[in-house]
């Protein structure tokens, strides 16, 4: 069985060339789709809000590449590298923001709600905190009825904050669910830095009130991330309990429409472009021996490939009027 990135979830060997071509590969599609998704709201071809995370890209790529069928994810409305790492496809991503009849929700949710439920992404939510308890519901339910599956949550460290996060890692701690909690700690909530709000160094100590492993680690290297979350999926998979994991990263644009980030010190934004995930991935790639061709043609086919599907979602018709009452229901 292949991983949501296509290649072979906890294969502990090397990663084959392939495969670290697939992984380089799924973060360009989100790069080149979330730069998409900004020039879009420019032009005022969003409705609502948008929240981007370029420069987060290893981290939902890394982490979905351990990842099987069956299993579920649950993220934020800083979602869209996380359902389609999980393999969202990348045409009904764009309708779903443009607000088209092709879209995953069939234009009914909008940037923050990205959902596909054939591929297990179960959700963007944009209450902070509130889906971690969903992923704790959809690993009862994978328990319960003994299918093997592991749910994880995607979240940022501000969240930590919030009530639903304890209760959530209390409960899995308690009958050591198979969830994995996977904190992208990109160092600002809003416009708050980390230590302004947060009166612990690490997001992983806090695992230890919840009784399970926490594990702190660079979040924009894609091969750390894909190999430390086989690590927390198999140790969820085999009924030793659930992980949280904190991969350090950083969100190379404002939290959300035109915020141009003012509040970063100077030369932060820099130092952290020095390691942007992507560049960072075709540097090893390169030393790997992959040549500077087959790198330039992996980027031009994956933008070709995001332009090709935009294309198809604005040829998409907005949805019918009468749509609007498909899918809501009353008890
Ligand atoms: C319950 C709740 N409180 C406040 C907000 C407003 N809010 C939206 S994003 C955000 C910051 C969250 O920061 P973090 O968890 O670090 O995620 P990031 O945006 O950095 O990905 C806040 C406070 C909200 N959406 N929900
Ligand atoms: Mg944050």
């Amino acid at each position: 069985m292949t991983s949501r990135t296509g290649i072979a979830p906890g294969a502990d060997g090397e990663l084959s060339i392939d495969d670290r071509l697939a992984l380089l590969r799924r973060m360009l599609e989100i790069r080149f789709f979330e730069d998409e998704v900004q020039r879009l709201f420019t032009k005022g071809l969003v409705r609502g809000t948008t929240h981007l995370g370029q420069g987060q890209e290893a981290v939902p790529v890394g982490v979905c590449a351990a990842l099987r069928d069956g299993d579920t994810m649950t993220c934020t409305y800083r979602g869209h590298g996380a359902v389609l790492a999980m393999g969202a496809p990348l045409d009904e991503a764009f309708g779903e923001i443009l607000g088209r009849a092709n879209g995953l929700c069939r234009g009914k949710g909008g940037s923050m709600h990205l959902t596909d439920l054939r591929v297990g992404a179960l959700g963007s939510y944009a209450i902070v905190g509130a889906h971690l308890p969903i992923t704790v519901g959809a690993a009862l339910a994978a328990r319960y009825t003994k299918s093997g599956a592991v749910g994880v949550a995607f979240f940022g460290e501000g969240s930590t904050n919030i009530g639903a996060f304890h209760e959530a890692l209390n409960l899995a701690g308690i009958w050591r669910l198979p969830a994995v909690f996977v904190c992208e700690n990109n160092l600002y909530g809003e416009y708050s830095p980390y230590a302004s709000t947060t009166p612990v160094d690490t997001i992983a100590e806090r695992a230890a009130s919840y009784g399970m492993p926490g594990v702190r680690i660079d979040g924009n290297d894609v091969e750390q991330v894909r190999a430390t979350a086989i690590e927390a999926v198999e140790r969820a998979r085999s009924g030793d309990g659930p992980t949280l994991l904190e991969a350090m990263t950083y969100r190379q644009v404002g939290h959300s429409r035109s915020d141009p980030a003012k509040y970063r010190p100077e030369g932060e934004l820099e130092q952290w472009l020095e390691r942007d995930p992507i560049v960072v991935y075709e540097r090893v790639l390169s030393e790997a021996g992959v040549d500077a061709d087959a790198l330039a043609s992996i980027r031009a086919s994956a933008e070709e490939e995001v332009a090709a599907a935009l294309e198809r979602a604005a040829a998409s018709p907005e949805p019918e009027l009468g749509s609007r009452l498909e899918d809501v229901y009353a008890s």
